[in-house]
């Protein structure tokens, strides 16, 4: 069967005139909606208007163009069905073989920070996804194109053959299905969160793929990278790669890690991430100063990790950072000098966020997240709880000083991004010892503290969650640590505050946790 008759309607009217003039020249008689018929009215591609098909005019603002039994029997009628020949005979209705369009542009649209709600609505496409849904059902008769990538192809079979291949119409098809699902969820999505609905009773978000990847984890392991529609600036979504090597599944989990930690920090600060957990952080007066702290912090673990700042990279701290082994560098930018000087090592990848500065967590829309289990998925709201300081509680004798406290809350912010159970060091404005992941809590503070060696004393300590014992205290005083900062909440509170108040160390309850697990 041939092609004879195709219906183009499309808003993203890209490459839509080249492929209408190739039709008409395979002998293919065109049908168009306003917009669309205009335009090919004026580049002088012969063309019918939509009125003419269903005997009606576009009403309602165009709301109703093409919803007409005229243009849906065309589509839906099965060829080689006696009835339905029949009845399209009585009906003086003529087949439509091939249908071409893309919808109205509801994403780009709430996409616009100005963006109102009837805008938005109005941007709700019907007579195309119904188009669509009705030619691709009947895939076995009708050709339905969805993406302007797909001209080609269609273009390359009906000149050769006069029709396009089942196989080609089977996966134009599917494409469809995919394609109208994906733009109802997303209408879905942005009308119950206007209302202020979460955790709905199908979680349908679509992602769209960024990039394959080489593999996942181990490189016996398929994997690719996938994004939210929307995603906010500043994600290692939206980060543009400047230089290096394609960027592998570990890379991606790494640096998201390294810039939720980031997001902690108003001040310049630089972050150093190993396997998910923070290596090395430092704050400074400037980032240099910043990412000499995170080095200094443990210039054994950030080699081969990835740093991430949250200020432009500058060329004092670009011949640094070119000094040590790196897997990636994050940062809002890079200046001309630091570019010249890091690009120069062929294995470094260069991230840059594309926005002035980092928003920290405070500042931005809070996210849901997705983690997977056999059979189905946990999703929880993002963990970015701030701690305001009038809500700590000082629960020793001594009051920590204003120097301790400061380290303390340094210390907190970062302990909160450390896998569980985590015990963090800090002193002078970086960390110095880091415990994590360890299944009891005198491990971490073990490592934290074996890490941090002669450093540890003089430092404060950070825990995730609260200390069952008054064991971690005690380990604390031998290490010479003079302040802590717990979320308390122990039924064995009082032993840690005794072994604390014995040992002349200041602690202070958060009464909030940061398990990470
Ligand atoms: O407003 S609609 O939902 N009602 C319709 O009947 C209809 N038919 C086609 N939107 C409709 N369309 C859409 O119009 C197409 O999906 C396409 O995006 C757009 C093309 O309009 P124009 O040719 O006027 O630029």
């Amino acid at each position: 069967m041939a092609i004879k008759r195709a219906l183009l309607s499309v808003s993203d009217k890209t490459g839509i005139v080249d492929f209408a003039r190739q039709l008409v020249q395979a002998g293919i008689e065109l049908i168009s909606t306003g917009g669309t018929h205009q335009l090919l009215q004026d580049e002088g591609v012969p063309v019918i208007g939509i009125s003419d098909v269903t005997g009606f005019p576009e009403v309602l603002d165009g709301r109703v163009k093409t919803l007409h039994p005229a243009v849906h029997s065309g589509l839906l009628a099965i060829r080689d069905n006696a009835a339905h020949q029949k009845t399209m005979q009585e009906l003086e209705f003529d087949y439509i073989d091939l249908v071409v369009v893309n919808l109205y542009p509801f994403k780009n649209t709430i996409a616009k920070s100005d963006v109102s709600y009837a805008d938005a609505i109005e941007n709700i496409d019907i007579g195309g996804p119904t188009m669509l849904r009705s030619a691709a059902k009947n895939h076995a008769f009708v050709t339905v194109v969805v993406d302007a990538a797909d001209y080609g192809a269609v273009v390359e079979q009906v000149m050769e053959a006069g029709d396009t291949t089942l196989e080609l119409r089977k996966r134009l098809a599917g494409k469809v299905f995919r394609h109208t699902a994906a733009y109802d969820t997303l209408i879905s999505t942005y009308m119950l969160e206007q209302n202020g609905e979460t955790l709905p009773e199908t979680y349908t978000v679509t992602y769209e793929k960024v990039q394959d990847l080489r593999y996942g984890e181990n490189p016996h392991q398929q994997a690719a990278f996938y994004q939210k529609p929307l995603a906010q600036a500043g994600n290692i979504t939206t980060a543009e790669q400047l230089h290096g090597k394609e960027l592998s599944y570990n890379n991606i989990s790494d640096a998201n890690a390294a810039l939720a930690i980031l997001r902690e920090f108003e001040e310049p600060a630089v972050v150093a991430v190993k396997h998910m957990n923070p290596c090395g952080v430092g704050i400074g007066a400037t980032i240099h100063e910043a990412y000499e702290k995170a080095y200094a912090a443990d210039p054994t673990s950030i080699f081969g990790g990835i740093v991430a700042a949250n200020r432009v990279i500058e060329a004092n701290t670009a011949e640094l950072l070119a000094g040590i082994f790196l897997e990636i560098i994050i940062a809002p930018d890079f200046s001309a000098e630091a570019l010249a000087i890091l690009t120069k090592k062929k294995n470094i990848r260069l991230l840059k966020l594309g926005i002035d500065s980092l928003q920290t967590a405070a500042q931005r829309k809070a996210d849901w997240v997705v983690t997977s289990v056999d059979g189905g998925m946990l999703v929880q709201q993002s963990d970015v709880h701030t701690l305001d300081v009038a809500d700590l509680e000082i629960v020793t004798e001594r009051a920590p000083s204003e120097a301790e406290l400061k380290q303390l809350l340094f210390g907190w912010k970062v302990v909160k991004h450390v896998k569980s159970n985590a015990i963090l060091l800090a002193r002078d404005n970086m960390t110095v010892g880091v415990g994590a992941g360890q299944m009891n809590r005198v491990g971490a503070a073990k490592i934290a503290i074996d890490q941090a060696a002669t450093l540890a004393s003089g430092s404060v300590l950070a825990s995730d969650a609260f200390f069952p014992m008054g064991d971690t205290v005690e380990l604390a005083a031998q290490a010479g640590i003079t302040a802590i900062i717990q979320p308390g909440g122990s039924i064995r509170d009082e032993e840690s505050i005794a072994a604390a108040n014995a040992n002349n160390i200041a602690m202070v309850f958060t009464k909030v946790r940061h398990f990470k697990h």
